[in-house]
């Protein structure tokens, strides 16, 4: 898929008021996408909109990831000019929680699953039918290393990342001959407000997760994302797993 001079791509972001999320529509909007902006705080999504429309056509979309009929209403309210949606990034969710099992709360464990798993489901099948209509679209989620290895306390987290990776390979198997591009990426440690949405605030704790380590940030995964989304297309980067240097695993991480 290509811009053209009548119609750039359009790309929508879940997640986009903070992190990778903005840190992604503000490279699409850099690279000429139009963006459909989506988060639950709608002062963070405005404020994006405003910077980002000196540059592209922004239209935001306040809901919730986890209602399923919030997020149905909100692609539905999606006016003509905008309901084609070229590119889904899935990008929403959080992690809640670093416990023993035998500790954990439950209600961190509906959240994680509420939002990393049901989440990618409702947005994917609300994006998903003008796209087979189409013939044409691409699906990206964003993973996490937790997908590909589990670590200690990291249950949940990790089962909804787990579930995460394959959606993405059974959505791929799915949509096979449809044209549809379908992949994740899956970054290790990034510096962005993770730990401390993880630690409930607890700030202390959370720039301990990245201290003495040069982490990722926000920034590079975007350029990453933005290299992905913008292959010919005929190539589809189905999977991949970015760490940072200092990273050789979920829990080999070398600190100065
Ligand atoms: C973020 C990576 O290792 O903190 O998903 O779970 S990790």
């Amino acid at each position: 898929m290509k811009h053209t001079k009548e119609q750039p791509l359009c790309a929508l972001v879940t997640g986009a008021s903070s992190g990778i999320g903005q840190a992604t529509a503000r490279e699409l909007a850099h690279k000429g996408y139009r963006l459909v902006i989506c988060g639950r705080n709608e002062a963070a999504l405005n404020s994006l909109s405003r910077e980002l429309s000196a540059m592209t056509q922004v239209h935001s979309l306040v809901f919730d990831v986890s209602d399923k009929s919030e997020v149905q209403k909100a692609i539905d309210s999606l006016p003509p000019s905008w309901a084609s949606i070229d590119i889904l990034i899935n990008n929403a969710g959080n992690a809640h929680g670093l416990d023993l099992i035998q500790d954990g709360d439950s209600d961190d464990w509906d959240a994680m699953i509420d939002s990393n798993i049901k989440g990618v489901l409702y947005v994917t099948q609300a994006v998903l039918p003008q796209m087979i209509q189409r013939g044409q679209g691409h699906i990206l989620m964003v993973g996490s290393t937790a997908a590909k290895e589990v670590y200690p306390k990291g249950n949940v987290y990790c089962a909804t990342k787990a579930a995460v990776d394959a959606l993405a390979q059974g959505i791929r198997m799915d949509l096979n001959g449809t044209g549809i591009k379908v992949g994740a990426i899956h970054p290790g440690m990034v510096h962005t407000s993770f730990s401390a949405v993880r630690f409930k605030g607890d700030q202390a704790r959370a720039e301990a997760v990245y201290q003495g380590v040069d982490p990722l940030q926000a920034q590079d995964i975007a350029e990453l994302i933005c290299f992905v989304v913008s292959r010919p297309s005929h190539v589809n980067i189905a999977d991949l797993v970015v760490m940072p240097t200092d990273q050789a695993s979920s829990t080999i991480v070398a600190r100065k």
